[in-house]
């Protein structure tokens, strides 16, 4: 049996469907996990899904994805354009990682052009709304 993809959420993001959006979308947290659940068991694959508003768990949830995932997606949230500790636990993956965001941050205020995660994962992808879990999800897989 394959390991599973990791799908890790950051601050706030438990909040989705509540306030919003017309950034974020009128999807929950759980939709979008239903959603992912069904994309990658008909490509043959179980996930994980996590949210957490503390930094240092997503760090953990990282760790124990280098021994227990085969591929990690991220939305890291506001710890995105903050957090070292993130990218140094992100570095240390030998397995495909995508970082996603639903909105496309480079067109929003100017403290969200900077990403301390790109520089760490395989790949980005932002701006598609819920669909960029889809999205990320997908470019794992292809690189499995
Ligand atoms: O677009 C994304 O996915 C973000 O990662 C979302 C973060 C933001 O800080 C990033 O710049 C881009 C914010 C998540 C907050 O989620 C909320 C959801 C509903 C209501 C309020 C906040």
């Amino acid at each position: 049996m394959a390991k599973p993809i990791y799908i890790l959420n950051g601050p706030n993001l438990n909040l989705l469907g509540t306030r919003e959006p017309e950034i974020y979308g009128a999807d929950t947290l759980r939709d979008i996990e239903s959603a992912c659940e069904e994309t990658a068991s008909r490509a043959g694959y179980d996930i994980v899904f996590k949210q957490s508003n503390i930094e240092g768990e997503l760090v953990d949830m990282i760790q124990e994805a280098r021994e227990s995932a085969c591929a990690l997606i991220i939305n890291p949230a506001a710890y995105t354009h903050t957090s070292v500790a993130l990218h140094d636990a992100l570095k240390t993956l030998d397995i495909p990682s995508v970082e996603i965001h639903l909105s496309q941050p480079a067109k929003r205020e100017s403290f969200r052009r900077r990403s301390y995660v790109a520089e760490a994962v395989t790949g980005t992808i932002s701006g598609f709304g819920a669909n960029s879990y889809q999205l990320g999800l997908q470019a794992a897989i292809k690189l499995l």
